[in-house]
């Protein structure tokens, strides 16, 4: 049998997951896992970057797992763990670190935006934050890394990196492709659609997270900013909020945007932000089941990260081992 490609990403436990998490990441992991050996890890090293509450980091951690699990990710098929159960990503980071250079990490959009939005802690963890996902990526040998457009210096940066290393060591990594969704790659937010949707934005109303009721999530949409035209049609460049709420209708629906578009043809924005809800809320509200029934059983959960801790540390041992030969580390007998 021909071995399959191999798949890699990761989400930060902060705060709950919003729908642009869901639709440009974590949707595409669960149509994608039986075509590849997929490796889907909880980033809590990366999560550390910015402050966070110690206990809610840990909450956090749990609640994630089970939201893998409940939109669909079988444990069973695929490797889930935490990003610090394995040591190997610490390693090897260390290592890109000394052939990153410090003008390629500054000149990262995110780290600019975090940095604006977290002035009083420019840490050195947030500039080398591209270089942990780079050791994240690399140990796995992965081939595709499925993520939402805003990833996406990150895994160029990524293939600079493996690409360097490569040439001055001798073929050791394989240079990972992005892979991003059709529809819903970018999000946006609801309150000011010039920017994505996030997780720890500071508008609540701009972001609809999947722990939201149906009722926050209808008064979320009725709120969102459209514009004076009342037409639903799709047209970023125009009518960015409209735009995005048609994204988010057409792959709540699993309908195409055309559809989407012409389903409400000469209807208001009003019937169209409900139905939007609506859709919003039919999808998610057994996600959120599924992952409360999950969460009762925290022996289970916690076996899932145990098995998925060996798994991922037997391959990124292996790949370790061989940096560290190429590099020259001396290892004795190994
Ligand atoms: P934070 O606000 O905490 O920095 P975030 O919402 O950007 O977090 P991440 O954990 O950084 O979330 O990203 C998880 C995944 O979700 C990544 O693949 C990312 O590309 C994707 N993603 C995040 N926001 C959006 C969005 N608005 N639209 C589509 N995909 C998104
Ligand atoms: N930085 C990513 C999360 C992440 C990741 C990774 C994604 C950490 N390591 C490796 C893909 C591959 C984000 O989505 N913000």
């Amino acid at each position: 049998m021909e071995e399959k490609k191999v798949l890699y990403s990761a989400v930060q436990p902060t705060n709950n997951l919003t729908i642009g998490n869901y639709v440009g990441a974590i949707r595409n992991w669960v149509q994608l896992q039986d075509e590849y050996r997929c490796y889907y890890a909880i980033a809590n090293m990366h999560a550390i970057t910015v402050r966070q509450d110690p206990a809610a980091l840990r909450k956090n951690t749990l609640q994630l797992l089970a939201l893998y699990i409940a939109c669909g990710i079988d444990p069973e098929k695929c490797v889930l763990y935490v990003q610090s159960h394995v040591p190997c990503h610490a390693e090897l980071a260390w290592v890109l670190n000394t052939i990153t250079y410090v003008g390629e990490m500054e000149r990262m959009t995110q780290f600019k935006d975090k940095s604006a939005r977290h002035a009083e802690n420019i840490n050195m963890g947030l500039m080398d934050y591209p270089v942990l996902m780079a050791a994240d990526i690399l140990l796995y040998q992965a081939d595709v890394v499925p993520v939402g457009i805003d990833q996406r210096q990150h895994l160029e940066i990524t293939r600079d990196i493996a690409i360097r290393f490569n040439n001055r060591y001798s073929p050791t990594f394989t240079v990972p492709e992005g892979i991003y969704g059709k529809v819903g790659a970018k999000i946006n937010d609801l309150q000011d659609p010039s920017k994505k949707m996030s997780k720890s934005g500071d508008d609540p109303n701009g972001a609809i997270f999947l722990s939201d009721d149906r009722d926050t999530v209808i008064r979320k949409l009725r709120r969102a900013v459209t514009d004076s035209e009342a037409c639903v049609r799709y047209d970023p460049e125009n009518k960015p909020g409209v735009s995005n709420l048609l994204s988010i209708y057409s792959v709540m629906t699993d309908k195409s945007i055309e559809e989407s578009q012409k389903e409400f043809e000469g209807k208001g924005y009003g019937e169209f932000k409900l139905a939007v809800g609506e859709a919003v809320a039919d999808r998610i509200e057994p996600v959120q089941a599924e992952q409360k029934r999950l969460l009762a059983d925290k022996g289970y959960l916690e076996s899932v990260l145990k098995s998925g801790a060996e798994q991922a540390f037997r391959t990124a041992r292996k790949t370790l081992d061989k940096v560290y030969r190429k590099i020259g580390f001396y290892q004795g007998d190994r």
